[in-house]
């Protein structure tokens, strides 16, 4: 079976309707026809400042939030990005072969140091992209599933494997990216022309997995749309509407044709109420399996610890292979 990689960063303490369409979807359904790997990343987290006990609860609720959606500790390991500690290993090593200015290139980077604040924007902040590059590059994934917002830094990973395997020798595959069209971009509730996202939404633009599910129902219902009145799958000039149809396309596997054959003749509130419920429906056995799992602690971090141990004896063998290519001398 061929071999996927995905994280999430524990930035927040709910994984958001993007985050779960755009990505988590895929983890799951991936899970049926490829060897997966699936981490929580902790380092990249710390690329902003974070709270330590915060860091540590969030992450335990990443995990107990992918297991709540379907990850199968079973069928892939899953685990703690600082577990395994060849991820800072690697990625010291392609960090070398990543030119400054590549680096400077990469989007989120100039978004996110902006607003920070070039000064104050930690270098981890800026070598992000090639830590995610190791992340991929240890377990020879051929596939990556993440949104469309990660295709840049996607194409770094690409470059890096295709840079390291032409200076020394093969040595990684080289992965592809796994983008859904459909889902790759939830937009903003209130801002349909922007992504959703923790950092940049309001909070009526986003919704979170774990928030009460009256709370998201009244974001949908309250969803700006446009002035016109027809329901139809127009992303360029009706975008508040469109991203309404992704979301409930998605959510009940009903296409947007059919939908759009549906709605002919009701209003916005219509379609808002229903997605309203739709969306209701699925987070609330959703949040009730988080808590179970959350409630025994100790046999999170034992799945945890055997999903390293897992990802270990993949990333060792991977890391000793580039470390013997660029030519450190092993230890006896
Ligand atoms: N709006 C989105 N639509 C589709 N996919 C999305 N992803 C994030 N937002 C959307 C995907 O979720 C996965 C997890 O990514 P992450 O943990 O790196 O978080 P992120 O991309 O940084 O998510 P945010 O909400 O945008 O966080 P901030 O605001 O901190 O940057 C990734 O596969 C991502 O593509």
């Amino acid at each position: 079976r061929l071999r996927v990689l995905s994280g999430i960063q524990p930035t927040a303490d709910s994984f958001h309707l993007g985050n779960y369409l755009g990505a988590l979807r895929q983890w799951v359904r991936l899970q049926d026809t490829h060897e997966p790997f699936y981490c929580v990343v902790d380092l990249h987290a710390i690329t902003v400042e974070q709270d330590p006990k915060v860091l540590r609860e969030r992450t335990r609720r990443s995990a107990a939030q992918l297991l709540a959606l379907g990850v199968d500790p079973e069928r892939s390991a899953l685990f703690v990005q600082s577990h395994v500690p060849e991820h800072a290993q690697l990625s010291w090593v392609l960090e070398c072969l990543t030119g400054f200015g590549e680096a400077s290139r990469m989007t989120q980077f100039k978004d996110k140091a902006s607003k920070q604040g070039t000064d104050r924007a930690s270098v981890g902040l800026f070598t992000y992209p090639v830590l995610q590059a190791a992340d991929i590059l240890l377990y020879q994934a051929h596939a990556v599933p993440v949104g469309e917002d990660q295709r840049q830094h996607l194409e770094l990973s690409r470059n890096l494997a295709q840079r390291f395997n032409n200076r020394f020798g093969r040595t990684f595959v080289v992965p592809e990216p796994h983008i859904v069209k459909d889902t790759a971009k939830i937009f903003d509730l209130q801002d349909p022309a922007s992504k959703m996202s923790k950092s940049a939404s309001t909070v009526n633009g986003l919704v979170e997995l774990l928030e009460d599910p009256k709370r998201s129902a009244k974001k949908v219902r309250s969803a700006v749309t446009d002035t016109g009145r027809d329901i139809i799958f127009d992303p360029e000039h009706k975008a508040g509407v469109s991203n309404l149809l992704t979301i409930y396309s998605a959510l009940t596997g009903r296409s947007v044709d059919d939908l759009v054959t549906a709605y002919d003749g009701k209003g916005y509130g219509d379609l808002k109420k229903d997605v309203a419920e739709v969306l209701v429906e699925f987070v609330t056995p959703f949040q009730s399996r988080v808590q179970s799992y959350l409630d025994d602690p100790a046999e999170l971090d034992k799945v945890l610890a055997r999903g390293a141990e897992q990802a270990r004896a993949v990333a060792s063998k991977t890391l000793a292979a580039a470390y013997d290519k660029v030519g450190f001398l092993p230890p006896l």
